[in-house]
């Protein structure tokens, strides 16, 4: 998707200066020099025929590799060692339940769920391919780690939206978000992706098993126990946001 991204930046640059120096040149070369009227009416074949052809080469290259790289982030495998993760997103926070398997049939072993107080942090491994399935509680909400250049729709009802991620490679904390405008307290419905080594991974989810908390199961593994990347927003919900001066 990187690569896509800067080829056809790279691409629309290109047609950009194009456009942009044949502007200036014609400027210049056919500034007004007398008051006589040029020719109003006049074609130029190849010109004409370049800027019919050149927009539908442009649009069938970008086409073509916007369709290989869709289909290839859009592919699921059966892969009997991926993680598993069902992503449950309501009004206005998330759910994330550690599965034993794929498809809705599977059993939730662990789970983590978001408050006003405190931000879900999701935990994941490096190195191994990781499922997400996606539905909502109430309304439309979108999944969005930026970092994962990727964000897919949650969808209510008997919608389980389903995407992979081949593997993440580096360890870290990335913040997340809903990218789906849901309602009054959208924009605060942060999270964070916390990637730790598959052993950490592997302490993390036993611990839970085990009943810990997310954040004991963290601190467990020398993680720092809540979000880094985001913090809790203060919703205000007691105060009246339409008449500050007067009362309740
Ligand atoms: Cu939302």
């Amino acid at each position: 998707m990187y690569d896509l991204w800067i080829g056809s930046v790279i691409a629309a640059l290109a047609v950009g200066a194009l456009v942009w120096g044949l502007i200036f040149w014609c400027v210049v070369r056919y500034r007004k020099r007398g008051d006589q009227l040029p020719v109003q009416t006049r074609y130029n074949m190849p010109m004409e025929f370049l800027y019919t052809i050149a927009p539908i080469l442009v649009v069938c290259v970008l086409f073509y590799y916007t369709a290989v790289v869709q289909t290839d982030v859009d592919r699921v495998k059966n892969d009997p060692n991926m993680v598993t993760v069902e992503v449950v997103a309501f009004k206005w926070n998330w759910q994330f339940n550690y599965r034993d398997g794929a498809g809705e049939d599977a059993n939730t072993v662990a789970s983590t769920l978001g408050s006003s107080d405190v931000i879900p942090v999701l935990v994941l491994p490096t190195g191994r391919r990781i499922r997400f399935e996606e539905t909502s509680k109430d309304v439309i909400h979108s999944f969005w780690v930026p970092e994962l250049l990727f964000k897919r729709d949650v969808f209510p009802g008997n919608v389980r939206n389903v995407f992979e991620v081949e593997s993440i490679n580096q360890e870290g904390p990335y913040v997340g978000r809903c990218a789906e405008l849901c309602g009054t307290y959208h924009s605060m419905m942060n999270f964070e992706l916390r990637v730790v080594s598959p052993d950490e991974f592997d302490r993390f989810l036993q611990a839970k098993r085990d009943g810990a908390t997310t954040q004991e199961a963290l601190t467990s593994i020398g993680e720092e126990p809540l979000a880094t990347t985001t913090k809790p927003f203060d919703t205000k919900r007691t105060v009246s946001n339409f008449n500050p001066s007067g009362g309740e």
